[in-house]
């Protein structure tokens, strides 16, 4: 046990046992277990965004095995997945690295506007699969939002009865064009949401400059947002004054010296850590180990 996850856990007083033990099996789980800062490997893109574009780069990722291997290898925190990938690994995997079940998913075949993802699997699966946490997507800004709030009402209300914490993916879409779903006041406002409707961890996009909201410009006249690290700390301040833990995703696969750029900024603005898919099972696995490694390293050192 250590300090720095304790205080962490000192936010959740309230919370049943087992889902603070989960939340501490997290924290204290990996190359970074112990410092309070997580590192989680997520691998549904396969879902959400087709198979070529998502294992193409690296073959070796058309294989579940490689991904929880991956996990393993490097040290993350935990490893999320959809429940196909999670069923042919959990036999090999369940205690050895805390796993994830995402329970919605969304395929990228459908139109943009009224984004909704599907119930893909359930509380119980997680359970019999010997996971960790269960994860679910919310679109705020899509017209289906508010179906979205209620089935997470219940399901954080199932996965809690039954000692399992819930991580929600936070992610703005729909009635707005693509620049406002990263907009700072936006990734903020989305994040307060995740945390208001029960997340026991939100995780967001890094956020841009842009400020999209006409009612919320005048008041960030007042907020520094001008820099990736301002723009962070603004963000875990919307989760209930970094009450809440808040980790940010890697986004599409891109140059070593951008991801460890990004990474620090997020270190800086006093982010809890990241959830990096495409910038690592991308990578030729020595490369994606190498890349986990020293954003791990970023870490432990802030
Ligand atoms: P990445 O690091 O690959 O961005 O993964 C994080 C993630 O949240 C995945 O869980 C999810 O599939 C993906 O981002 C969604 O990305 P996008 O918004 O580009 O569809």
């Amino acid at each position: 046990m250590t300090e720095a996850v304790e205080k962490i856990l000192a936010n959740y007083a309230g919370e049943s046992p087992g889902v603070i033990g989960n939340l501490r099996r997290l924290l204290n789980h990996g190359r970074l277990g112990g410092t309070g800062k997580m590192v989680i490997l997520p691998v549904d893109q396969g879902f959400e965004h087709g198979p070529a574009r998502t294992f193409g780069p690296n073959p070796a990722g058309y294989d579940p095995a490689y991904h929880a291997k991956l996990a393993v290898e490097s040290g993350c925190n935990g490893y999320a997945a959809p429940l196909g990938f999670i069923e042919a690994i959990a036999h090999e995997y369940a205690g050895a690295i805390p796993l994830i079940l995402k329970v919605n998913n969304s395929d990228g075949l459908g139109g943009p506007e009224s984004p909704c993802s599907a119930l893909t699997s359930s509380v119980e699966d997680a359970l019999r699969l010997g996971c960790s946490a269960i994860g679910y997507t919310i679109y705020p800004g899509s017209d289906h939002r508010n179906e979205m709030y209620r089935d997470l009402r219940d399901l954080i209300a199932e996965a809690r009865s039954v000692g399992l914490p819930t991580i929600v993916w936070a992610y703005a879409r729909g009635q707005m064009p693509k620049e406002a779903e990263t907009a700072v006041d936006v990734i903020a406002y989305s994040a307060q949401i995740a945390c208001q409707l029960g997340a026991h961890v939100v995780k967001v996009k890094p956020p841009t400059e842009v400020v999209w909201q006409d009612a919320a410009k005048k008041h960030y006249e007042d907020i520094p947002v001008g820099t990736l690290k301002e723009r962070i700390a603004h963000v875990v301040q919307s989760c209930f004054n970094g009450k809440r833990i808040v980790i940010f995703s890697g986004g599409a696969a891109k140059g070593t010296d951008a991801v460890l750029e990004e990474i620090q900024s997020i270190a800086d603005g006093g982010g809890f850590g990241s959830i990096v898919g495409r910038n690592a099972f991308q990578r030729e696995h020595g490369e994606s180990l190498k890349l986990l490694g020293d954003i791990m390293d970023i870490y432990a050192k802030a």
